[in-house]
């Protein structure tokens, strides 16, 4: 099947830079995804996009250029409740990747357990209105009363001003919860001001809460220009949103994340050299043993134990 990708939609940066950024050994990028490719895994048909092909041999292409060891694989919209390129990835990853799928209430027990033997350890709830329609909440909790026993976790993506409608629900959820993007905070917005601060309050209250402090790219609105207008990271590209990472890396070090987002999906303005994405890592975790924490030691502890 021939898929037109959306107009506008940029294709993922082919060539990244070498990162200066040395990643420690044993690295997981732990948030990217596959796209297709569309003839051999279709776009679901309620997708709100429809990108451009990004496989398995390209991911783990990229993973050994930047320095990673393993990749965690989530299920993205364009997909639907269809996993089978996302777990057909995992399948052959030789163990180096895990997954978070999206399934539907009516998952059987088999197929949950046919995707915990490929690898997957979670399920992710959308709540961004712009990539999803809504599913009703009785249902999600559902799904979580039935991931719980697997062990698995729930990935939750959301736009920060939605933070208090979702409170209840997600507080009410089973499992640990991970959150992607550090829950989209307006980095215009001060980054002790009432909404960012509820998000930490969020992590403080909720020791099941993680993050992912991932995304610089997509948060940005200065954007990837350093100071001095060249594009690169060493001089304040996306400095804007280093304050809102950094906050979350230094208060919570055992429950934060980061991923590459490869291949970058709904990127319209600029596309990132995942190369000089790396080199942000620096910036957000600024000592050794935070950066193992975030690359190693937490995405091991959470994925591969
Ligand atoms: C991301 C972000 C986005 C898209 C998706 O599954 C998806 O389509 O997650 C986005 O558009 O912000 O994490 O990939």
């Amino acid at each position: 099947m021939n898929f037109e990708k959306t107009p506008g939609w940029l294709d993922w940066y082919a060539g990244p830079s070498t990162p200066h950024f040395r990643l420690p050994p044993g690295s997981v990028d732990a948030h990217c995804h596959v796209f297709g490719p569309g003839a051999e895994f279709p776009y679901a048909p309620e997708r709100k996009y429809t990108p451009c092909d990004a496989s398995k041999a390209q991911l783990f292409a990229l993973r050994d250029h930047l320095g990673f060891a393993r990749n965690v694989v989530v299920q993205a919209t364009c997909h639907g409740a269809d996993n089978r390129a996302m777990v057909d990835a995992l399948i052959h990853s030789q163990g180096m990747a895990r997954g978070i799928a999206t399934v539907k209430r009516t998952v059987t027990d088999s197929e949950l357990q046919q995707m915990h033997a490929a690898g997957v350890r979670g399920v992710r709830f959308n709540f961004v209105k712009r990539l999803v329609d809504f599913t009703p909440r009785d249902e999600l909790m559902e799904i979580a009363a039935r991931i719980a026993p697997l062990g698995w976790h729930v990935v939750i993506y959301f736009e920060a001003v939605d933070l208090p409608e979702l409170w209840d629900f997600f507080t009410a959820l089973p499992t640990t919860i991970v959150v992607d993007h550090m829950g989209r905070p307006d980095v215009t917005k001060r980054v002790d001001g009432p909404e960012f601060e509820l998000f930490v309050r969020f992590m403080r209250e909720y020791p099941n809460v993680w993050s992912k402090v991932s995304c610089p790219e997509r948060l940005s609105v200065s954007g990837p220009k350093a100071l001095d207008g060249e594009p690169g990271l060493h001089n304040g590209a996306y400095r804007d949103v280093i304050p809102f990472a950094r906050r979350i890396v230094e208060t919570f070090p055992e429950r934060v994340l980061w991923g590459t987002d490869w291949p970058h999906p709904n990127l319209k303005d600029h596309m990132p050299d995942d190369g000089l994405l790396v080199d942000f890592i620096p910036h957000i975790a600024t000592t050794p043993e935070l950066q193992k924490k975030l690359l190693v030691d937490n995405p091991m502890r959470l994925y591969w134990s």
